[in-house]
Formats: structure tokens, C-alpha cells, sequence
């Protein structure tokens, strides 16, 4: 990886040090993937059975598993793999069931009682990518707080041939409905609802850039009303490493990272140029035992070290960037957390690679990436659910807060607002004279 001293850059340049690789989201991207929407919404399952053909090289009779495909699929899988998955299960289980949040019922002042409730979200929509790696992993991350959260309708869909440990981790996770259809087509069918498949109220999960365009495109389209989980970009990480890390467990998560796409992103940072050239030695040498070391070296091609002064520094660095993942592989690396102000999720210490986040200590592994952790949080239960008030008022109450909201309404100059109050007021008055 290249190496940068960011205290001799200037502010340009640094900013430069700390760019993504643009999104492809070229005019060509946008509108081959318009095309397959709209080709699904006016063709239905006779469009995603051609697609499948086209884009998959897969044909298929049905779009949904039946029971019987479930159970075969389910006695495929070693044990080895479903006791992995059920301790995956029971961490995240644990860690999301530790999520509900109580509902909030208080009077802000006598006789006016306001509510904060919760309602599932009627019908979601996971997505699990295929390909070379099918993300059993993503089937926990997205299933399980749905629910937990009380989602009625729970979909999955997924490029065929859908992967057998797929399916045994979505029928573990209860989830009854998968369907064979990937890519921008399987986006648009739970968006808009095709004869096989349901439409849905919000799209959850990652993918390859058809799917992330497709999934912006259909929260955006007002011929539906369909909400997506998160803006997507590719997955990326940055490592905070003082002296005392091991160049071999930093090399090792850098890689880890690297080996998701020729467009991920892996950046350290330093104080200590020993630590940094031993890294690039470790990598090299991990890299020559990678199956998938085509991807990882191209991945760390826009990849970057940067030597800082101290860890005060590394923790502004690493704000500036706002990874997807942080690991602080430092002495004190609670330290250095406390000047974290951005960050997808944090790994502390030698001993928490990324890979337990990805897979089984409990926390969710879909992360906001591309910067967008400044804003957006890391998925959690409360993305399946709906937050929504209630209020109700006793006459006194209403009495209580008359004058400031008349007072409030009439400098807006809303006058039908101000008369909703002060026809009650009337009435109340009225009422008092009466007895
Ligand atoms: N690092 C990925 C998640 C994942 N890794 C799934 C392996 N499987 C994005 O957070
Ligand atoms: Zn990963």
C-alpha cells in the first residue's frame, strides 16, 4: 500500500488521501437498470424467468421455493456449517433482542399526555447476494431483527442457483417465502409486486451496483412507495495501529476486507513507519496464499497507509474519513475510541477482527460505507419498525397550552389553526357559565 505522511500534506491533498474511488453510477448503469424495472413492472414473473435466463443463465419453472427444494437444500448442508450458523443465530439473537425499546407514555404537562410507539413494518424484503460469495452471513444479519421486530411478511430473494446454507439460514430464521430472482429484477419485483412475488414496504440487504442502483431507483420512483435500508456503496475499512499492533493481524484484516471487491477500500493508519512497511511485507505474503488475491490487489491499489503523529491524530483521520469499519489495534485502544465520532462499527483490541462483526459476536454487519457513517447508523432493530405518536388531551390540559398555540398560529397567520383551539375554549367557557 502506498504510503503517506499526513502531516506534510496540505489540506487538499489530504482530503484527496481520504477519497473513495468514484461510484460508478454512470448514465449507461442508470439506464439499463430503468429498463429492467420498468420491463418488470409491465411483465411481471414472465420478465424475471427472462431475466434469470439472460443475467443468471439460469432457468427456472418456479420463481418460489417449495418446501420440498427447502428440505433438500437443508439436508445439503454439513453440520459442521449449521452448528456455525446456530451459535451466528443465538449471538445476534441476543444482541437485537436486547434492542426493543420500551414505549415512551408521559404527560409534558398535566392533562397532556403524549405517546412514542412502535409498529413492525408490515412486509420487508431481504436481499442476499449470490455469486462467488453467497452471504449466508447477510440471511442472520437481515431475518433475525425482522423478526424480532414482528415483521409479518418476511421475503427473501436471491440469484439462482440459490446457495444451500442460504436457504437452511433463512428457514432456521423462520423466514417461509424465498424466491429464486436476483439483480435490479429481484429489486424491482418486491417493489412493485409481480404474480409470484409480494410486494413489500421496505427493501433491506447489500449488492452489487445494479442492485444498489436499483434499490435507490425504486425508493425514488412515485409509482411505488417502497423504502430502502440504506444508501450502499463498496465495503471498506480503516485501522487506527500504534507500534505494539501485530503486522500480521493488521495485514490479515486489511485482506479480510480487500478480498470483497476489486472496489473495496482498506486504509491504515499510523504513527509508527516500522509497523507500516512490516504490514506491507505481511500482506505480501498473505496475498500469495489468497484464492481470491486477484480481487484483494485491486482492491488495494486505491488503498492507502498514512503515518500520523499520535493517536489524537489517527482518531481525526479516521473521523474525516468515516469508515464502514474501524479496528483500533493500539495499546489503549478504549483511549482512542473515546475521540471516535464516526464510524459504521468499531473493533477494539488484538483480539476482534472484522470477521467476528461480519459473522457471529452479535452486532449487525449491514454498516452505512462511502463517508455516509457521519449520518446514517449501523442497522438495528428500530430499521424494522416504525416510530409513531399518540396524544391526547383533558380539557384542562387543552386549557393550559389554549393561548400559546392561538398566540403561535396567529403569527404564522393560520387562522383555521387558531379557531380549532378557540372554539373548544368557547365551549368549555360556555359550559362553565351554564352551571
Ligand atoms: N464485511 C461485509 C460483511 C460480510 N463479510 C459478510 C463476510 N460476509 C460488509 O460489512
Ligand atoms: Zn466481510
Amino acid at each position: 500500500m502506498q504510503i503517506l505522511n499526513w502531516q506534510t500534506l496540505d489540506s487538499q491533498v489530504q482530503t484527496k488521501a481520504l477519497e473513495r474511488s468514484p461510484l460508478i453510477g454512470d448514465n449507461g448503469l442508470e439506464q439499463s437498470v430503468a429498463d429492467i424495472i420498468n420491463a418488470v413492472v409491465t411483465g411481471g414473473d414472465k420478465a424475471l424467468f427472462e431475466f434469470n435466463q439472460k443475467f443468471d443463465g439460469v432457468s427456472i419453472d418456479n420463481l418460489r421455493l417449495s418446501n420440498t427444494d427447502i428440505e433438500q437444500s437443508c439436508a445439503k448442508v454439513s453440520s459442521e456449517v449449521k452448528q456455525a450458523i446456530a451459535q451466528a443465530k443465538a449471538n445476534i439473537e441476543t444482541f437485537h433482542n436486547a434492542q426493543v425499546q420500551p414505549s415512551i407514555d408521559l404527560e409534558t404537562q398535566a392533562g397532556i399526555r403524549c405517546e412514542l410507539r412502535s409498529e413492525p413494518i408490515e412486509r420487508v424484503g431481504l436481499y442476499i447476494p449470490g455469486g462467488t460469495a453467497p452471504l449466508i452471513s447477510t440471511v442472520l444479519m437481515l431475518a433475525l431483527p425482522a423478526n424480532i421486530a414482528g415483521c409479518n411478511k418476511r421475503v427473501l430473494v436471491s440469484p439462482p442457483p440459490i446457495n444451500d446454507a442460504i436457504i437452511y439460514a433463512a428457514k432456521e430464521c423462520g423466514i417461509e417465502e424465498i424466491y429464486q430472482v436476483g439483480g435490479a429484477q429481484a429489486i424491482a419485483a418486491l417493489a412493485f409486486g409481480t404474480e409470484s412475488v409480494p410486494q413489500v414496504d421496505k427493501i433491506f440487504g447489500p449488492g452489487n451496483r445494479f442492485v444498489t442502483e436499483a434499490k435507490r431507483a425504486v425508493s425514488q420512483d412515485n409509482r411505488c412507495t417502497v423504502s430502502i435500508d440504506m444508501p450502499a456503496g463498496p465495503s471498506e475499512v480503516l485501522i487506527i495501529a500504534d507500534a505494539e499492533a501485530n503486522p500480521e493481524f493488521v495485514a490479515a484484516d486489511l485482506l479480510s476486507q480487500a478480498e470483497h471487491g476489486a472496489d473495496s477500500q482498506v486504509m491504515l493508519v499510523t504513527d509508527s513507519n516500522l509497523l507500516a512497511e512490516k504490514v506491507n511485507q505481511a500482506l505480501q505474503q498473505q496475498l500469495a496464499q489468497l484464492p481470491r488475491a486477484d480481487i484483494a490487489r485491486k482492491a488495494l491499489t486505491s488503498s492507502r497507509t498514512i503515518i500520523v503523529n499520535d493517536m489524537a491524530m489517527a482518531a481525526a483521520v479516521s473521523n474525516q474519513y468515516g469508515p464502514e469499519h474501524l479496528i483500533i489495534q493500539t495499546e489503549q485502544p478504549r483511549q482512542v475510541l473515546a475521540n471516535i465520532r464516526a464510524a459504521g462499527s468499531v473493533f477494539l483490541g488484538p483480539y476482534t477482527p472484522e470477521s467476528v462483526g461480519d459473522y457471529a459476536s452479535g452486532t449487525n454487519h449491514v454498516l452505512p460505507t462511502y463517508g455516509y457513517s457521519k449520518t446514517v447508523s449501523s442497522l438495528s432493530l428500530a430499521d424494522f419498525s416504525r416510530r409513531f405518536t399518540v396524544q391526547e388531551l383533558t380539557a384542562q390540559g387543552l386549557e393550559t397550552i389554549a393561548d400559546s398555540v392561538m398566540i403561535l398560529a396567529a403569527a404564522e397567520q393560520l387562522d383555521a389553526h387558531k379557531n380549532a383551539i378557540a372554539v373548544r375554549i368557547a365551549s368549555l367557557d360556555a359550559n362553565v357559565d351554564n352551571e
